[in-house]
């Protein structure tokens, strides 16, 4: 079995490379020059015609073409790495644990990610999802576990992984926010920081 990450530095596929740090799943890490435009050439173009990082290439699975499953998008990408090499959703709880994780990772890369994006043109959106975040991170660091999971190990998993990686995104993207009425998204950013996988998968190109 082979995962191969392909990605680029400071780009989405450090919050992939993240996860399979921390959960010390092994993998090929391919760093492509986006200056020199390496993610538009045909070979990569054959595994995300997108020609966009993240992508994955799983030889332990066949994609519909019979070769190694190719995947692109980085919540897809956590997802199907929490399912098939996370053993995220194992046992009594899985599938309502699998929906959670999954909601957390469409929410992180369909609202939250854009919200940081648009904060200087609607403050309003980003402080509400921060005010409901800060929230939700005062009953514990797992955001499966905050948000009611049947589950009773609210372990680490993909979409904290992807939470937190925007999280921390926030004082460089948005230098101008005051996260002080929000400590405990500032407790986990700077909880975020501390982890040696997330600098490992953050300082390496
Ligand atoms: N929604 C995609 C976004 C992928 C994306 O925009 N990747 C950027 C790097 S963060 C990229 O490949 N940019 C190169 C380009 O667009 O030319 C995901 O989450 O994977």
């Amino acid at each position: 079995m082979s995962l191969t990450l392909y990605g680029a530095a400071r780009s989405r596929a450090s919050m992939v490379r993240w996860y399979l740090e921390e959960k010390e799943i092994a993998y090929q890490w391919i760093s492509l020059d986006l200056g020199a435009g390496e993610h538009r050439q045909p070979a990569f173009l054959a595994i995300n015609p997108f020609g966009k990082v993240p992508a994955l290439v799983d030889d332990s699975l066949a994609g519909p073409d019979g070769q190694p499953l190719k995947l692109f998008e980085s919540g897809a990408i956590l997802q199907h790495l929490a399912e098939q090499h996370g053993q995220e959703f194992a046992g009594t709880g899985g599938a309502a644990r699998r929906s959670l994780s999954l909601q957390w990772l469409l929410f992180a890369n369909a609202s939250f990610g854009p919200a940081l994006i648009q904060a200087a043109a609607k403050p309003e959106d980003l402080e509400r999802q921060l005010t409901i975040l800060d929230a939700l991170l005062s009953a514990g660091p797992s955001l499966l576990g905050a948000a009611g999971s049947e589950t009773t190990a609210a372990g680490w998993g993909a979409a904290d992984c992807a939470i937190q990686s925007y999280l921390a995104y926030l004082p460089l993207f948005c230098p101008q926010v005051d996260l002080a009425p929000f400590p405990h998204v500032q407790a986990s950013i700077d909880a975020t920081r501390q982890r040696p996988a997330y600098q490992l998968a953050m300082g390496q190109g």
